[in-house]
């Protein structure tokens, strides 16, 4: 993706409830800015059955001012990342944002938190009140000491200042291949602990609390995102410490396997290994010849870096007598107890 051309698509998701005063407010806003800074926008409402005719208004303006908005309307209230969620998997974009459509954020910063994607520098941004620049208004005592202890207790999963944010945007890739379960009201924590990436660039914004309807967030809400913090730690163990364990043992299966060539084929220029189908997976950077440093690696696909011929052990590209000794290293990882395996070859 050529993230400097103009073409690229932007896919606003807006997750509803009950936002009748709201909601042209801030699509109007939100097309003002789009249409000034000529980017390509999308946005996508998922509205969970909202009583108070926010889906109604969502069509007329749709209809009259002609705006590019997918309406979705579930008929089930089934939570807000459940809705960006919704909203992610029908967008087109190249890049994709959620924001709330309580005029909490500011439609003005889309374009400085859309441009360093744009550009290439970031593949994530997060509007951010915990920074130099940003802010809260009259948001309750009670609603910031909550937020306090959320945004410390999300610190082991993220270094990211205001992790609590729900006013973010990403590379689609970001989430490639990614599980994110859609629970609680935090699905840019989820992203953030999840997804893959390379940095986070953290844009200040002044949250202004809703000055119309309700907050939905309860006590169910926080449940909910206990459970997800439960999940978020386990799986940050695992990426963290468990994952690069495994790779080291991995890494020592390697040092045995060329310590055992190495003892009884010193220096042995005309040894062929014979790989497994997959060159070069085996070693973040090489095949076990390019490991061992001499010899020839062969397989069936192409591997380049080290000394290698591609062929097939039913089309070998070599003449007789090429080779004094052959090996198949790279296969014994496919046998089910490798160690073992080794220990018992003799040459
Ligand atoms: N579709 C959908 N949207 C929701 C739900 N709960 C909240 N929202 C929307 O999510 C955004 C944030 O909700 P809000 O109640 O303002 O949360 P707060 O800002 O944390 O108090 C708003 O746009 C709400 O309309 C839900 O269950 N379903
Ligand atoms: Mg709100």
């Amino acid at each position: 993706m050529n993230l400097s051309s103009d073409k690229i698509k932007i896919s606003l998701v807006i997750p509803t409830l009950n936002e009748s005063n709201n909601i042209e407010k801030l699509l109007d806003d939100v097309f003002f800015v789009s249409k000034k800074n000529k980017l390509k926008l999308e946005v996508i409402i998922v509205d969970d059955n909202s009583n108070d005719g926010t889906f109604d208004i969502i069509k007329r303006v749709k209809k009259d001012k002609g705006y590019d908005i997918k309406a979705i309307c579930r008929r089930e209230k089934k939570g807000l990342a459940s809705a960006i969620l919704d909203g992610i998997n029908v967008s087109t974009g190249d890049i994709i944002g959620f924001m709330d459509a309580d005029l909490s954020h500011p439609p003005e910063k889309i374009l400085d938190m859309t441009s360093p994607i744009l550009k290439g520098t970031t593949e994530i941004t997060l509007g951010s009140r915990l920074i130099k620049g940003g802010g809260v208004t009259n948001w309750p005592e009670k609603r910031r000491f909550t937020s306090r202890i959320a945004t410390i207790l999300a610190k082991p999963v993220t270094k990211v200042y205001d992790p609590m944010s729900g006013f973010f945007f990403f590379r689609k890739e970001v989430i490639d291949g990614v599980r994110l379960i859609p629970r609680g009201y935090k699905i840019g924590l989820e992203i953030l602990a999840k997804g893959s990436y390379n940095n986070v660039l953290e844009v200040p914004y002044i949250f202004k609390n809703r000055s119309d309807g309700k907050s939905k967030l309860g006590m169910k809400q926080n449940i909910e995102y206990i459970i997800q913090l439960i999940d978020l730690y386990s799986f940050t163990i695992r990426k963290k410490i468990f994952l690069p364990l495994f790779d080291s043992l991995r890494e020592s299966y390697h040092y045995s396997r060329y310590n055992k060539v190495k003892r009884v084929l010193p220096f042995n220029e005309e040894l062929l290994d014979i790989g497994c189908g997959k060159p070069c997976n085996s070693m973040e950077d090489g095949s076990f010849i390019k490991f061992l440093g001499y010899g020839t690696g062969m397989d069936i696909k192409k591997c380049t870096g080290f000394n290698f011929k591609q062929g097939s052990i039913t089309d070998i590209p070599f003449g007789a007598n090429s080779f004094s000794a052959v090996t198949a290293m790279e296969v014994l990882e496919h046998v089910e107890d490798r160690n073992l395996a080794l220990k018992n070859i003799t040459f």
